[in-house]
């Protein structure tokens, strides 16, 4: 067993500032990126939210891989190089690692831009026999081409994205993002990629918007980076969390929502922005698939969905892509 890590490219605090001013100088809605939300705080905060009862959507990634994951090992070429996009704390990958290593000794290389996400993955997973583990602190991208480079000669690449980050996409960049990892990928290397399917708002907005609220503090921390890394100074008991779901896109959007006209300051971004009263930050959007959008997805994107397996507790979907 092996742990390296491979060299840290952090995205920078200018990056940060340079994100935060563009979605909060901008005329008509103001946006953050999603990928924000994950520093460490914000990591630690995820994995609270996917042991509540009413966030069922890892729970049910996790219950298709553990079912499923010799079928999944059995489509799969050999030899394997294990790419994971976002590895999140690990726990999810370990069963299908298990499944694959039964058969030979494996390459998984992670892929993740929370430090904090990456070592608890590291730690979780450094138990298995026969797996060598090199983290990769980039940006998804980046990082799959680093490890595309590393490939052998017939080595074949599975790539795992899981837990619905694809949602969190907007209309279109779905597809897009999947081609620009196509592009990096031959033909015959797969993707497993898991989707949350659309499912009755009863149980979706409950989901975003949990009654301890740990949701709207994993929300609401976007704010709190801002003032700890930029020197802002947001108060945030005058910003709420807000859970909808957009019909026209079919996402769960999240929102921090001004409770009183207001202006914030935020030095390191150079900017002073000015909130009306109920004026939103769109933070984030969680897109729901239906099971045939995700086949339409794989095709127009460079890929064949060879096969599908879903939960019946909670709609969701785990995808074998292979790149045609
Ligand atoms: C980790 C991106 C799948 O969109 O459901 C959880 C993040 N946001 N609660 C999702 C999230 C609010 C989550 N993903």
């Amino acid at each position: 067993m092996l742990v390296e890590h491979l060299e840290t490219i952090n995205s920078s605090v200018a990056q940060f500032a340079a994100d935060v001013h563009a979605g909060l100088d901008r005329p008509g809605q103001k946006e953050l990126p999603s990928k924000y939300l994950y520093d460490s705080i914000g990591s630690t905060l995820f994995e609270a939210i996917s042991l509540l009862p009413e966030y069922g959507l890892t729970r049910a990634d996790e219950r298709i891989l553990r079912r499923h994951a010799s079928d999944i090992a059995e489509l799969l070429p050999s030899p394997l190089i294990v790419s994971e996009l976002g590895s999140g704390s690990g726990k999810k990958t370990r069963c299908i690692l298990e499944a694959l290593c039964k058969r030979e000794a494996i390459s998984y290389y992670p892929i993740e831009i929370s430090a904090t996400a990456l070592a608890s993955c590291e730690r979780e997973l450094a138990g298995i026999d026969c797996i060598s583990i090199v983290g990769i602190e980039r940006e998804y991208v980046d990082g799959l081409r680093e490890v595309a480079n590393r490939r052998a000669p017939g080595a074949h690449l599975l790539i795992l994205f899981l837990g619905s980050t694809i949602g969190n996409f907007d209309a279109g960049a779905d597809q897009r993002f999947l081609q620009r990892i196509r592009d990096i990928l031959l033909p015959g290397d797969s993707l497993l990629l898991g989707a949350d399917l659309l499912k009755p708002l009863s149980q979706l907005i409950p989901a975003y918007d949990d009654p301890i609220g740990i949701t709207a503090a994993f929300n609401l921390n976007l704010l709190a980076r801002i003032n700890r890394e930029l020197d802002a100074d947001f108060n945030l008991r005058q910003f709420e969390h807000v859970a909808r779901f957009n019909e026209d896109t079919n996402s769960v959007e999240m929102h921090l929502r001004s409770k009183e006209s207001q202006t914030v300051t935020i030095p390191r971004a150079e900017l002073m922005v000015r909130f009306s009263h109920g004026e939103t930050i769109w933070t984030e959007s969680s897109h729901k698939y239906s099971e045939s959008e995700i086949s339409i997805l794989a095709g127009a994107s460079g890929f064949r969905c060879e096969a599908q397996w879903t939960d019946v507790e909670w709609c969701f979907a785990e995808n074998l892509f292979i790149a045609v």
